[in-house]
């Protein structure tokens, strides 16, 4: 891995180029793989095991392909929504490799891929998105919010930056129990108008909490350009504000993400406290299955992110360095094709969530109201002499 140190931004640091991809020059941010797939690291090259390289292109790869079916089967009507990350699987594989099992994640609505990962089994992501009752949140929750508690993986969430106070709140725990772990608080970058940000910020920076923030800037928050969000010269450059390191990263190169994740991730353990990491990447597709991006933006500006694939830059990568040819390449994505195709056929066997599971698992008693509310259906029920209607909608 190259030696380079991330660039601290300041508050004059050079604004991401929403249409051009991650900017060139002095300021740009870091970067060891041009988009070409050449080492451009410096001396020294590329250290990483052969077995990692494989593994990131897989991690990347898995996440590009079930993007692909997930979205078929929600149009399909097999699911009901769908939040797809097609383009930033650059930056979500390499900011969770950076992390340990022992560490923990407070993940915003882009990062199932964090989730898989770290071993969430396919056929659970798949059912959960379905809604069924063989998975944790048995249909209660928004499709395509994950859980993961054997991984310290905690709900994804699409109520815009919560959950960077969960990530200062489990790090400054862990800080006070002396647990060496550290948190990573995911966003986007729209959640940086958000007060929640702010707070979280703060206390990171007051309390030198052993926290890393994750931001994927895909310069959209929905509708909204990343220039209408702010006017900050980037998001980096927010962290000066706080009291701890800014660092811009191409979001869009996985070695670079893992580089400058790793040296966050290792400040952070060793007392260091916190950073803020701006990865610069792009939405590529709709805000969700709910969504079509071609009402608001340019084709474009698209396709020139896609010039930028952080998958196709690996791969040119590993074929320049013999760990890929055209056949193994063709047989890695078989067999992922394969995994998810089983994953799908398990979750759709899972039967769809008791009635009885509206009113469990929330209280550990119920509440009179809830009492109510349970007879309640128990009568509509067996009146109707059927289960009630999926209360699993789309968004
Ligand atoms: C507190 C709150 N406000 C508004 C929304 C509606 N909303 C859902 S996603 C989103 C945009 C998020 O943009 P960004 O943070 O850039 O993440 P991205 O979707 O690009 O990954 C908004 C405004 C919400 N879910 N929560
Ligand atoms: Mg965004």
């Amino acid at each position: 891995m190259g030696s380079r140190s991330p660039k601290a931004a300041t508050a004059d640091a050079p604004s991401a180029a929403a249409a051009a991809g991650p900017a060139a020059g002095a300021d740009a941010p870091l970067r060891l793989l041009a988009p070409d797939g050449s080492w451009v690291g410096g001396a020294g090259g590329n250290a990483l095991a052969p077995e990692t390289l494989l593994e990131l292109y897989r991690g990347m790869l898995r996440i590009r392909l079930l993007d692909g079916r997930m979205l078929n089967l929600q149009r399909q009507g097999r699911i009901g929504f769908f939040g797809q990350c097609t383009g930033q699987e650059a930056a979500i594989v390499g900011s969770a490799a950076a992390l340990e099992a022992r560490d923990w994640v407070a993940p915003a609505l882009r990062e199932a891929g964090v989730a898989l990962w770290r071993g969430l089994p396919i056929e659970r992501l798949i059912a959960q998105c379905m809604g069924k009752g063989s998975e944790v949140s048995q249909g209660r929750q928004m499709p395509c919010h994950h859980s993961f508690r054997a991984a310290n993986f905690v709900s994804m969430s699409s109520v815009i930056a919560t959950q960077l106070l969960h990530a200062v709140g489990i790090a400054r725990a862990a800080q006070l129990s002396k647990d060496p772990i550290v948190a990573m608080g995911y966003l986007g970058d729209g959640a940086t108008s958000e007060h929640d940000f702010h707070c979280a910020l703060n206390f990171a920076g007051v309390w030198k909490a052993p926290v890393v923030f994750f931001c994927q800037n895909n310069q959209w928050a929905i509708s909204v350009p990343f220039a209408k969000q702010t006017a900050a010269k980037s998001i980096a450059a927010k962290a000066v504000a706080y009291g701890m390191p800014g660092v811009r990263v191409d979001g869009n190169d996985v070695l670079a993400v893992l580089d400058v994740t790793r040296q966050a991730v290792e400040r952070a353990r060793s007392g260091g406290g916190p950073t803020l990491i701006e990865a610069l990447t792009y939405r590529r597709l709709g805000h969700s299955s709910s969504d079509d991006p071609t009402r608001y933006r340019e084709q474009g500006e698209v396709a020139q992110w896609e010039a930028q694939d952080p998958i196709e830059r690996l791969k040119r990568h590993l074929l320049a360095l013999g760990l890929l040819t055209a056949a193994k390449d063709e047989a890695i994505e078989e067999e992922l094709q394969a995994a998810i195709s089983e994953g799908i056929r398990i979750a759709e066997q899972g039967g769809e969530p008791p009635l009885e599971s509206l009113f469990t698992d929330v209280f550990a008693e119920l509440t009179p109201q809830l009492r109510e509310q349970q007879a309640a259906a128990q009568a509509e029920l067996a009146a109707r002499g059927g289960p009630l209607p999926s209360h699993h909608g789309s968004r």
